[in-house]
């Protein structure tokens, strides 16, 4: 069997800074939290961290918005915790990625104040353009397109001490740099290499497709109109939608993408040692997205995009063929030899069990554990963290402040997914000792929680812990794959390999119990043994179960 590199199979785990572990009593997460509580991750099985950004940032979009690329951000800690940080991790063999935020900066960031300033080696770090005069008012302007904002309202911002429009497609403060300026590209360079010089593992990189937009040279001098959406009695930018043919998605933007790529593996082969990678960030449709792995011409990418499929094409609403086609959708439309990856959930999106249900969060982790490539976990699915409800007066997320209102601020508010980590039924959940935590803490720590799960009996911990441990074998990291629905509520997953035993996840995502017959699983023996189960199931590890016919409780999931 082939050696696959760490990065084709490991267990990947997404921390983000803010609410894994406040060390000191300010209620905000920070580096020595994580570097505490590093056994944590070798409990739990995982082999690789990403951290959501932790550099010098005003926080106006919790570290999207960066003001030093090159420092760490003081509520987090100081170079040296980070330092610190990655020397213990990488002792006990965890590998860290950063997450490298190439769109935009903050207008606090020396950048954007040089660059609006009009210094002459910053002054196209951005996207600048004068708009339009209004003709019946002198002391307005327009802006040069119609282009909104992710986060609500114009994407275009006028500067008064400019006097012109910079773009910014996130939120005002999150300036979009300039990737047509040579001098960006290199910066960029600068700062990925800053950190592999200090020795991380790789980046999580943010917002690709929002990287290059229409350049006005190719549209006779201006910036071109995103076309109306469907409801062409609004302006895009009054409905807060468009269909963004000029902002996103560009062909040029992965050509940036797959010279990052030509940078990281020379620096690889340069420095020795493991694999540096990239995991890019992006939603788009399926063709656009497979364009992050390479293009048909050779160029070579991502080690790969992430896979919002989970996320983005499936819900509580779906049933056992609509995971099925998810499923495929990715393994058919990769390129051939590709890694696969995937995830149910992060800090953008509600959490998975909120998501789908409470009783499908063994299955949906068996099922990231179990498929080919690498698994994704979203800080606090490993003990089936649901969402946290945080009121209007508690809101702090920017889109949710900008998009909505006291009425309709949750359909946009990334917080409810953003809640301190559970570690145990104390106060504040274990996550810090001050009395006010930047969001509260979910009122359902009691009963969730990680001390808990570690004694309970049966657990999701528990379940995630067995999860890790079987995906060493090598049936999951080199097995064939066979995933077929059995009904219209559950499924099978089969990865078998020559000489090796084979593994069957048997999963009823549907509200009802479920009765399979189970004659034509490829390779499924019976009797079987039963390896994991989902904690409300009535079997056990160990059980030997008839396989020809088997009843599985609502969500319930068995390998
Ligand atoms: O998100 C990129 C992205 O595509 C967003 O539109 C995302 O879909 C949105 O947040 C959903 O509500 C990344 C980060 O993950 C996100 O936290 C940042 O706010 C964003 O980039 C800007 O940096």
């Amino acid at each position: 069997l082939a050696d696959l590199d760490w990065w084709e199979h490991c267990a990947l785990y997404q921390i983000y800074p803010r609410s894994f572990k406040d060390s000191g009593d300010d209620g905000i997460g920070d580096l020595l939290g994580i570097l505490d509580h590093l056994e944590h991750f070798k409990d739990a099985g995982v082999d690789a961290i990403w951290m959501s950004p932790i550099f010098e940032s005003p926080m106006v979009d919790f570290g999207y918005d960066i003001s030093n690329f090159y420092e760490i951000h003081y509520e987090y800690g100081t170079m040296e915790d980070f330092e610190n940080l990655l020397k213990r991790a990488h002792e006990i063999g965890i590998k860290v990625l950063l997450d490298f935020v190439p769109n935009h900066a903050s207008t606090k960031s020396d950048y954007f104040i040089k660059s609006e300033a009009g210094d002459p080696e910053y002054k196209d770090y951005f996207v600048w353009a004068d708009g339009y005069e209004d003709p019946n008012n002198a002391s307005n302007r327009f802006p040069p397109s119609n282009w909104v904002s992710q986060f609500g309202g114009s994407a275009w911002e006028w500067s008064e001490k400019r006097q012109q429009f910079y773009l910014h497609q996130f939120a005002v403060q999150q300036a979009d740099f300039n990737f047509r300026n040579p001098a960006v590209k290199q910066e960029m360079f600068n700062i990925m290499k800053f950190w592999l010089d200090k020795g991380v593992d790789g980046f999580r990189v943010d917002a690709l497709p929002y990287m290059m937009e229409a350049d006005p040279a190719d549209h006779g001098g201006k910036y071109p109109d995103d076309p109306l959406s469907g409801l062409s009695q609004f302006e895009p930018h009054q409905l807060g939608y468009t269909i963004p043919l000029y902002t996103k998605d560009l062909i040029e933007l992965y050509d940036i993408v797959y010279e990052w790529r030509e940078f990281i593996d020379d620096y690889t082969k340069k420095a020795g040692g493991d694999t540096r990678v990239i995991f890019s960030e992006g939603y788009a449709n399926i063709t656009m997205t497979m364009l992050y792995y390479g293009n048909e011409q050779g160029a070579i990418g991502a080690h790969f995009p992430f896979n919002f499929d989970f996320i983005t094409d499936v819900s509580a609403k779906s049933n056992a063929r609509d995971f099925v086609y998810t499923i495929l959708k990715w393994l058919t439309y990769m390129p051939y030899g590709a890694v696969a990856n995937w995830q149910f959930g992060n800090h953008d999106n509600n959490r998975m069990p909120t998501r789908f249900r409470h009783d499908m969060v063994d299955g949906l982790n068996s099922l990231n554990m179990m498929l080919p490539g690498t698994s994704v976990t979203y800080q606090g699915e490993e003990i089936g963290m649901r969402d946290g409800y945080v009121s209007w007066e508690d809101t702090v997320d920017v889109e949710a402040l900008n998009r909505g209102d006291e009425d309709t601020y949750m359909l946009y508010s990334r917080d409810p997914a953003r809640t301190p980590f559970h570690w145990n039924d104390s106060k504040q959940a274990g996550f810090s000792v001050a009395n006010r935590t930047w969001l509260p803490v979910a009122e359902d720590y009691k009963e969730i929680n990680l001390a808990k799960q570690k004694v309970d009996e049966k657990s999701h911990f528990k379940v995630y812990q067995a999860l890790t441990a079987l995906r060493k074998e090598k049936t999951l990291s080199h097995g064939e794959y066979d995933i077929r629905a059995l009904s219209d509520s559950s499924f099978y997953l089969v990865r078998s390999l020559r000489n090796y035993d084979t593994l069957v996840l048997l999963f009823n995502v549907g509200e009802a119990p479920d009765t399979i017959v189970l004659q034509r699983v490829p390779h499924l023996r019976t009797p079987a043994t039963v390896y994991v189960s989902s904690i409300h199931s009535s079997r056990v590890a160990g059980d030997i179960i008839d396989t020809e016919r088997v009843t599985l409780a609502a969500g319930e999931a068995l390998i």
